[in-house]
């Protein structure tokens, strides 16, 4: 079995791999990184991972960074946990679909929330960076709560790493205050997620991580 390393930020998108770890029952060392202190930047990191972001797995010593790439590596390497469906090629790649879009289509249209003088540098532009975050974020939404519709998990009995992405969105939302009455079927399914043991493991590791974080500041 490899050795696996894994370095997150308490809150982040690299919430979506801790889960899937735990889930998965498989072993690793985590490594919280404080990205309010900019460790994610240091030189020691940057030699790892020279995007500078979270999450990253180290695969006996050596780095793989995206979430979708951890989770098709996760996936594949521990089929018996059923992280994504297997064997079938179509059904991967509508998996792998979804992965891309929260990846690609729903992380980047929510970063603005949380630093919006990186998307506009005009004097008092913040607010109008958050509405148009917050138009987009109001075109996605309504796509997870249909994905979710009638179903338990996104991909039906199944859980899979794609309900661990769309728990991390909600999370965000409800950080950001912004308004998700109309979407019941995310709601209940972020009830269901909050349960999981496993997902319980990684928040508390997290709060820990961001408390030890507080404590040395
Ligand atoms: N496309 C990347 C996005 C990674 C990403 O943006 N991570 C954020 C946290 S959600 C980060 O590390 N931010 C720190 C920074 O930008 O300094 C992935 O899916 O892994």
């Amino acid at each position: 079995m490899p050795k696996l390393t894994f370095f997150f930020g308490p809150g982040a998108c690299s919430l979506v791999p801790h889960i899937t770890l735990e889930e998965g029952g498989i072993p690793f060392e985590p490594k919280p990184v404080a990205l309010r202190k900019g460790q994610q930047r240091t030189p020691e990191y940057t030699a790892l991972n020279p995007k500078g972001k979270v999450p990253m797995l180290l695969v006996d010593g050596r780095p793989l960074t995206e979430n979708v790439a951890i989770a098709y590596y996760l996936a594949k390497t521990f089929p018996e946990a059923k992280l994504l469906p297997l064997g079938d090629t179509e059904a991967e790649a509508h998996a792998l679909s979804l992965l891309a879009w929260c990846a690609s289509g729903v992380h980047p249209r929510m970063s603005p929330f949380f630093g919006p003088q990186r998307f506009c540098d005009l004097p008092d532009s913040a607010d109008s960076v958050k509405k148009l975050a917050g138009e987009d974020t109001a075109k996605n939404f309504p796509l997870i709560e249909k994905q979710l519709t009638g179903k338990q998990w996104a991909l039906g009995d199944q859980w899979s790493i794609i309900d661990a992405y769309f728990f991390v969105f909600w999370r965000w939302a409800n950080f950001l205050k912004i308004d998700v009455s109309a979407y019941p079927n995310y709601a209940k399914h972020a009830e269901r997620m909050a349960e999981r043991p496993a997902v319980k493991r990684a928040l508390a590791r997290e709060a820990e991580a961001t408390a030890a974080f507080e404590k040395a500041a």
